[in-house]
């Protein structure tokens, strides 16, 4: 397995990685392809070039309305500014598949340079994407990959194998080793949230998880009430529910908030991937006793990096290649362009507040 070779690893966060993910930093596709992300024949990298200035760099997120997008769009935004490049967000209010094509239509008739893009379907958005290629503007998807037919390197915010793994243990973990569980997932399109899921399900039939009975794969469509509505209808469908297991922020928020304030509240565990500032709440009043997260600021920052590199020809997609993604430190793309930040952290009552995002 290839490892990320990241140089530079906060120190905040470096003692308090997921003991169980440290091992599978980098990525977990095992193919030895040389073959740039997108599939295209790209011209050769310069390593020697320089990160060009005033480059366009347009940031299209699931969906604007999640503050989720909201932390990771920051983030990009910062690295836009220390790039001296020229930064724009443009976005659906809903994570439906086709929702944002119109948009990508729109950054190509302004010739952007780089668009960074969180699917909210691998194939709704591949026609546009590979227009906007076509057009000379180099697509970085993040959060939630495209096929890779269509993106020229995908920025993942931690294996896509470790986070399915974490789920599944976090879900053993909080149902107390057996019992029913359900999943409150985003969208049923969502490319990240569906490998996390598959993942999941394939740990669930390892026999540590015997005893671990998923019942249900819900979707709140990472719309809050529709997600609070899914979570009641979870404890009326199964009312010896154990666990709900939310990979999505909007989820566990809405789960969270249904059973703390229901009779479920010390019965029905919540757990997932949160924002420690929409949990921190649900932690302290103990409705949620542990969950985990990477800091979506990052992601976006590390994908403002990767294109401005590939905009600049020092990288092109590449397995192999390096680049520097500034206060992150150095990355090395994986296989089939993916670039992995690193691993995620676990929240608890006894770390959450060191955390404000
Ligand atoms: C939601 C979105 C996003 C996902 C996080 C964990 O905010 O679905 O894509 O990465 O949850």
């Amino acid at each position: 397995m290839l490892r990320s070779p990241r140089t530079l690893l906060s120190v905040t966060s470096a003692a308090l990685l997921v003991a169980g993910l440290t091992a599978c930093s980098g990525t977990t596709k095992d193919s030895a392809s040389t073959s740039s992300g997108g599939g295209q024949s790209a011209a050769a990298a310069d390593p020697n070039a320089a990160v060009k200035e005033g480059l366009k760099i347009a940031f299209l997120p699931k969906q604007l309305n999640n503050p989720y997008s909201d932390v990771e769009t920051g983030g990009g935004k910062v690295a836009v500014e220390e790039l001296k490049g020229e930064y724009k967000l443009v976005g659906p209010n809903d994570a439906s598949a086709s929702s944002q094509v119109s948009y990508i239509n729109t950054l190509i008739q302004q010739q952007q340079d780089v668009i960074v893009v969180a699917a909210n379907d691998p194939n709704a958005v591949c026609p546009s994407l590979n227009q906007a290629r076509a057009a000379k503007i180099k697509v970085i998807t993040f959060d939630s990959d495209a096929s890779k037919d269509c993106r020229d390197a995908f920025i993942n915010q931690a294996t896509t194998q470790g986070i399915g793994e974490s789920l599944a243990k976090m879900a053993l973990e909080q149902a107390g080793g057996e019992g029913e569980i359900a999943v409150l997932s985003a969208t049923p399109n969502a490319t990240n949230q569906n490998s996390w899921i598959k993942v999941m399900q394939e740990e669930l039939k390892k026999p540590e998880y015997a005893k671990l009975k998923l019942v249900k794969v819900a979707y709140g469509n990472d719309d809050d009430q529709k997600s609070f509505q899914e979570a009641q209808g979870l404890l009326q469908s199964y009312p010896n529910l154990k666990a709900i297991v939310a990979p999505t922020t909007v989820g566990i928020a809405a789960a969270a908030r249904y059973i703390s304030s229901s009779s479920y509240k010390g019965k029905v565990a919540v757990t997932g991937l949160g924002l420690p500032n929409q949990m921190r709440e649900y932690v302290k009043n103990d409705t949620v006793k542990k969950f985990a997260l990477w800091n979506p600021a990052d992601i976006g920052y590390l994908a403002a990096f990767a294109g401005a590199n590939m905009a600049s020809g020092k990288i092109t997609g590449a397995e192999g290649e390096k680049f520097t993604a500034g206060k992150l430190g150095e990355y090395t793309i994986g296989a089939d362009g993916e670039i992995v930040l690193g691993p995620p952290t676990e929240f608890t009552k006894e770390n959450i507040d060191q955390f404000n995002f």
